[in-house]
């Protein structure tokens, strides 16, 4: 998700002007906030130091949150938490030990391998397919379907979209791969192999992450909820909201299904939460920072993740990212 020169080029002079004013707001008020105290104080306090820096974000009584071309102020009656109830988990937690309560499990990157990627790709989905990546990459008159070799990055196949359209997250279900869009409120279905357009359904929300636990899809759109959907109708089958130490955690973005748990990419930031889609629990949060993220352009986030069960090992990228990691998520050091 993101608002950039290209997503204003419609907008009026004194409109863009406003969005970039309230991006900024946006950028610097949560995003770097968690950013900069992240990199103090990480690893031992992540978990800790988030839920602060997200229960500040809504101190004032609203949170900024991009859901159109607009930033609509959106009411959050949470309380401001206390950080108590909010651990790092340890080695030994890691290694088997249960979590209890209230604790986060920190982790971060162990890098295993590094192949290259196509810079001029905003990744907004990735998922692995019988040994290749199917990528959504967005921006308006730039979004695209495409088969990407993992070793080289090559891009072996590609379907633009139309240009009204901002692709988003996808994930395949069986011979079929489901595409996301941001603000269009329309998902299109692709068949795998061939990525001929299948059909296309409408929902209303946004549309940021998505992923398949095998039964059901799951999907982000911005906001702190899970939405559950049918995989074959998209009608919507349940929803629950995402928390961290009872706070909800908006900017969900990428996701991946693996194993029971939900894995998202948060926005404009270097963490990948670990969510349990029973409850909605926060259970881990990974730090990304490790890994080598191009500084220019600001865009240039964080956003991709896609699971190799071959290898066990997840693939992690970031929109315009000239490289793709390989990689364990491994629990943090500690001290
Ligand atoms: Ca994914």
């Amino acid at each position: 998700m993101w608002m950039n020169s290209a997503n204003l080029a419609g907008m009026g002079g004194s409109r863009r002007i406003e969005v970039r004013r309230k991006v900024e707001f946006l950028r610097h008020t949560v995003a770097v906030q968690v950013l900069s105290l992240f990199r103090r104080h990480r690893p031992v306090m992540v978990a800790a130091i988030l839920v602060a820096v997200l229960a500040t974000g809504c101190s004032g009584g609203t949170r900024p949150t991009l859901t159109d071309e607009r930033l609509v102020e959106t009411p959050d009656s949470a309380a401001v938490p206390t950080v108590a109830g909010a651990t790092a988990g340890t080695a030994e937690e890691s290694a088997g030990t249960a979590l209890g309560p209230g604790e986060v499990e920190a982790l971060v990157v162990e890098v295993l391998e590094t192949f290259p990627h196509d810079a001029t790709a905003s990744t907004q989905g990735l998922e692995l397919h019988n040994g290749v990546f199917l990528e959504s990459t967005g921006l308006y008159g730039r979004s695209d379907i495409r088969r990407v070799d993992p070793a080289t990055g090559s891009v072996l196949q590609s379907v633009p979209i139309d240009e009204q359209f901002f692709a988003e997250g996808l994930t395949r279900v069986d011979d079929q791969v489901i595409q996301l869009t941001w603000r269009e409120n329309t998902a299109f279905y692709w068949d795998a192999a061939t990525l001929e357009r299948i059909k296309e359904v409408s929902y209303a929300s946004d549309g940021w992450g998505l992923c398949y636990d095998g039964s059901r899809l799951i999907m982000t759109d911005g906001t702190p909820q899970l939405t559950f959907r049918d995989p074959m109708t998209f009608d919507e089958t349940g929803r629950i909201p995402v928390t961290l130490n009872g706070q909800e955690v908006y900017n969900l973005n990428e996701l991946e299904c693996v194993n029971g748990m939900v894995w998202a990419n948060i926005w404009q930031t270097e963490l990948i939460a670990r969510i349990d889609p029973a409850t909605g629990v926060v259970t881990g949060l990974v730090d990304a920072i490790a890994l080598d993220a191009p500084t220019e352009p600001e865009n240039a986030v964080l956003n991709g993740i896609a699971w190799d069960a071959s290898t066990q090992s997840f693939y992690v990228t970031g929109k315009l990212w000239p490289n793709m990691y390989r990689v364990n998520f491994v629990p943090a050091p500690t001290g």
